[in-house]
């Protein structure tokens, strides 16, 4: 199958459904018969950019790298699944500049959804003060300003939501 590549930047808080989006996109995608990678931010943290924290340097640090993997792979057409919280605008645009090919997935719950979520208990012990610096909490998120796709994931079913992101590739070229 002939495909071009492009980058799918999935950005949002923590608990938002990043990683759930990305998952269903990618299953859609397979089944098509796309050939896809994927950048998982809590994946890449334990690899790529094991060791790096979560002050603005290190997060853009670890996004910066996920950025220039991202990029060495679209551009030899693979579509490329990142998700990474990636709370700062300045760097998302930086990457997007760098790779062309990107669209940018803001997936956005308000904090209070999120936290009532609380997945892996993270917004509690956030709470607690047991971790600093966590997003949302003590620690900016930078919604981005016109993103080519917003998924609500409080307000709409997660068919939606990919169903949105799978129609934007579509009608951006690249499937
Ligand atoms: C935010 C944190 C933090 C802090 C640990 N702030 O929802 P998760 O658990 O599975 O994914 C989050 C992940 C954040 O890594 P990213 O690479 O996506 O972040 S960034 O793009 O900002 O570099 C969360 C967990 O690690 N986690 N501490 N302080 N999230």
């Amino acid at each position: 199958k002939t495909q071009r590549g492009v980058t799918v930047w999935f950005t949002g808080l923590s608990g938002a459904g990043k990683t759930t989006i990305r998952m269903a996109v990618e299953q859609e995608l397979r089944a098509q018969g796309y050939k896809l990678e994927v950048l998982d931010g809590d994946v890449v943290r334990e690899n790529l950019t094991k060791g790096l924290g979560f002050s603005k340097a290190d997060r853009d640090e670890n996004i910066r790298r996920i950025g220039f993997v991202a990029h060495l792979l679209t551009r030899n057409e693979v579509i490329v699944l990142v998700s990474a919280i990636s709370p700062y605008r300045d760097i998302r645009d930086e990457v997007r500049a760098r790779i062309g090919d990107f669209v940018e997935v803001y997936v956005n719950a308000p904090l209070s959804v999120c936290e009532e979520r609380d997945v892996k208990g993270l917004y509690k012990k956030a709470r607690a003060g047991e971790i600093k610096q966590f997003t949302g909490i003590d620690d900016p998120y930078e919604p981005p300003l016109t993103p080519e796709v917003e998924c609500r994931t409080d307000l709409e079913t997660l068919e939606e939501s990919t169903t949105k992101v799978i129609s934007a590739l579509r009608e951006l070229g690249y499937l």
